[in-house]
């Protein structure tokens, strides 16, 4: 075939495959296949040799043409590539007009909340956060608190025991027994906790929380007492609310009492009220001034020092003043539940 001829068909030959490849690496290897030392253009260059001048020129002219033709093809599919990947990464930008997507953030538990809140309303009256173990002893949580083995009032407050001796503590009173057997008097403690119990049901769970308060000091009134709840309730419900106290029994107290405190969602007695049933008081915990058998227990002389304790639920607290049907929603994690408070 006449010299010319090949060149051009090399030229036709290279545009036909440049067209099929799509990266850069590809087209340069293809070119120098072409244009290199060892390429199919120049192996081909080395037969002008034998041409007269004349013919020497008009192939050089057309090798010029076929080379510059390559080139251009390589700029021409390279340009093309550059501006697709371009428009690939226009394409994946970020339209920052869009709404972000936020990281949900957490917030403390509604128990949580309110072990802190209380503790935080005691704290006004310069109470003190005292702390015990869950795990306590029989003496700690019985035996000092004047409640014998085998005496009735150890069923009001069945416990799950680890041996006959260590039990898991059925309220926040062995605190009182620790605060006053390691500190003399003054003492005003609260202690937060977690406590234990044989019960279960919408009101009563077999692990809930109670907060005890404990004020040893000269001259300690009941009225103290009934004093330092009102500011509690009043603070804790928001609104000013009446305490009542009803005789009742715990060994370690003496008088001891119930507390109630005034409804704080109806007007008052006899009305239709789901919360107290009516009565216009709902009961929130146990309290008394404390026994002397159990100041003698500790060391405390019983002729100088009187004092006060209370004990309430705090699942109690929350329930009251959130209206909140079950103690269950507490522990079960449900979010539709905590993400309310
Ligand atoms: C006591 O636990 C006494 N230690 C309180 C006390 C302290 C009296 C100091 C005198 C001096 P009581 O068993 O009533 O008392 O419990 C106190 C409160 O804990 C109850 O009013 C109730 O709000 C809460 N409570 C009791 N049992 C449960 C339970 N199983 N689940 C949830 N809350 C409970």
């Amino acid at each position: 075939m006449d010299l010319i001829r090949q060149i051009e068909a090399l030229g036709g030959e290279f545009a036909h495959q440049v067209a099929a490849l799509d990266s850069e690496q590809d087209i340069r290897a293809l070119q120098a296949r072409y244009l290199g030392k060892k390429g199919s253009v120049s192996q081909l260059m080395k037969e002008m040799g034998a041409l007269d001048a004349e013919k020497r020129r008009e192939v050089g002219a057309a090798f010029n043409r076929v080379k510059e033709q390559i080139e251009a093809e390589v700029a021409r599919r390279l340009g093309e590539l550059a501006s697709r990947l371009a428009q690939a990464d226009l394409d994946r930008a970020i339209d920052v007009s869009l709404p972000g997507r936020t990281t949900p953030r957490g917030h403390l538990h509604i128990l949580t909340q309110t072990w802190a809140e209380a503790v935080a309303i005691f704290a006004e009256l310069g109470f003190e956060v005292a702390e015990g173990p869950q795990v306590d002893t029989d003496f700690h949580c019985f035996e000092a608190l004047a409640i014998p083995k085998e005496h009735p009032a150890r069923d009001m407050q069945d416990t799950f025991y680890v041996t006959d001796d260590i039990v898991l503590r059925p309220h926040t009173s062995p605190v009182q027994i620790r605060v006053m057997m390691a500190q003399e008097p003054p003492v005003r403690i609260v202690a937060p906790g977690v406590v234990y119990r044989r019960d279960d049901d919408a009101t009563h769970s077999p692990m809930f929380t109670q907060i005890e308060g404990l004020l040893v000091d000269e001259g300690v009134r009941f009225s103290d007492l009934k004093g330092v709840l009102m500011h509690f309730v009043t603070r804790y419900f928001g609104k000013a609310l009446e305490i009542r106290f009803r005789p009742s029994y715990f060994p370690f107290v003496e008088p001891g009492a119930e507390v109630d405190m005034q409804c704080a969602f109806c007007a008052g007695p006899g009305s239709a009220c789901r919360v107290c049933k009516g009565s216009g008081w709902v009961e929130i915990g146990g309290s008394g001034m404390v026994d002397p058998e159990v100041f003698e227990k500790v060391g405390i002389d019983a002729e100088k020092y009187t004092g006060f304790a209370f004990g309430m639920g705090l699942e109690r607290m929350a329930m009251l003043r959130h209206g909140i049907g079950d103690i269950k929603f507490f522990y079960e994690g449900d979010l539709r539940f905590l993400t309310q408070f």
